[in-house]
């Protein structure tokens, strides 16, 4: 007999059935860090394998019908590709999501990419900007996710100022490349690879670009991109409140950009950030938000944990769903502290697990997929296939 009485349950389905999330390609793949690298048997070093891969994922979990690309390690030749990655797709059942522009790996953007002095490497970067909107248009993904690395490692030795100016213009004429429906989402990060300035640091400077560049730009949040004690469902809340929110970038840090797993450190952010997007869908804000992953595992194996971060995902969103806001709202209007906050913090605790099985065995999908991913052979059968091959695919991370 469930603890849950039948609304909730009915609740609890409904939020399970309206959350999905994406998985990164770069995920699958070998990585490291800029010390070394710890090469995995079942690492993917071809497209096809990572979207085996995510086949694997959406199989086990139900809830990732597509996979983040990154044009240069999923793309090389660019646009010539998207025949390829479209029979992929087919042949694995899952499509291709976000497309994310590659400005940092090539040697011409040792001084920035579309921030960089020289006019010349501007217009390079940018021509990947463009061929990023086009790939996504051939691949039919909505969303283009800008991750800027430009920045500056000392003072004094790039004008701030003009580099705004520059980048204004290049989003400006990327946008006016978009096709009715796609969106391009602007990313933050407050430092590295650049280490005394970013070009994009904050969620301020995202959100004034993606208002510059048109009505179909918007900001991209990842959970790693903010200095310590930054209060990011507050972030969250502003962003919902202008209509510019476009998607976010999960993962756990404990100091930076640790790309750990979800809710490994603190599974409360990522509930109070959910919280905003459900009192938001409860208030009836229009917001249309991507939800995805950015994590790559050096240490975990690599399916394991994708699967691990997406049933933690889904818990965290029905902890979340599951918060009484109309009891919430009375108790915010008569400040009533701690039972306001007794409500918030005991619908956290609440053990979900249950309900998302519930879930799972109703959907036709596996009640525990981690049992199910161990059970079924696959790493092993990739490890046997793919072991020997110790390429490392993606160049950064
Ligand atoms: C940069 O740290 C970032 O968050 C960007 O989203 C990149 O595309 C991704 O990581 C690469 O792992
Ligand atoms: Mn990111």
């Amino acid at each position: 007999m469930s603890q849950f009485n039948s609304a909730t349950t009915e609740r609890a389905m409904q939020a399970l059935d309206a959350f999905q999330i994406e998985i990164p390609s770069w995920g699958f793949a070998n990585t490291g860090t800029r010390f070394g690298k710890f090469v995995q048997p079942a690492a993917a070093s071809t497209l096809e394998e990572k979207f085996s891969d995510a086949a694997e994922v959406l199989r086990l979990t139900g809830a990732t019908p597509t996979m983040a690309l990154h044009v240069l390690w999923d793309l090389p030749n660019g646009k010539k590709d998207a025949a390829k990655v479209k029979e992929l797709e087919e042949k694995h059942g899952v499509r291709s999501g976000s497309i994310n522009p590659n400005l940092f790996q090539d040697q011409e953007y040792k001084y920035g990419s579309l921030c960089n002095p020289s006019a010349e490497i501007r217009a390079l970067a940018l021509a990947h900007m463009f061929d990023s909107v086009e790939i996504a248009t051939q691949l039919g993904s909505r969303d283009i996710s800008l991750w800027l690395p430009d920045g500056s490692n000392y003072p004094g030795t790039q004008s701030m100022r003009k580099r705004i100016e520059w980048l204004a213009e290049a989003l400006q004429a990327t946008h006016s490349k978009l096709k009715p429906g796609q969106r391009l989402l602007v990313e933050y990060k407050p430092f590295e690879p650049a280490f005394y300035h970013t070009d994009i640091a904050d969620w301020g400077m995202s959100a004034h670009l993606a208002r510059e560049a048109g009505p179909q730009a918007f900001v991209l949040v990842d959970t790693g991109h903010h200095y310590q004690g930054q209060n990011i469902e507050q972030i969250v809340a502003w962003l919902l409140h202008i209509g510019l929110l476009g998607g976010f970038h999960f993962n756990d840090r404990r100091y930076a950009d640790d790309d750990l797993t979800i809710g490994s450190i603190d599974p409360y952010q990522v509930f109070r950030i959910f919280h905003e997007l459900h009192a938001a869908k409860a208030d009836k804000l229009p917001h249309d938000v991507a939800y995805m992953i950015d994590q790559s595992h050096n240490l975990k194996g690599k399916i394991e944990a994708a699967v691990q971060t997406v049933s933690t995902a889904q818990e965290l969103w029905l902890k979340a769903a599951l918060v009484d806001r109309e009891e919430l709202g009375r108790l915010q209007e008569k400040c009533d502290l701690v039972a306001a906050e007794e409500l918030f913090r005991g619908t956290f605790w609440t053990d979900v697990r249950p309900l998302v099985v519930e879930w799972r065995v109703a959907r036709g999908l596996p009640a525990d997929p981690l049992k199910a991913l161990r059970k079924d052979g696959y790493v092993t059968r990739i490890e046997r296939e793919r072991g020997g091959r110790h390429s490392v695919v993606n160049s950064y991370a």
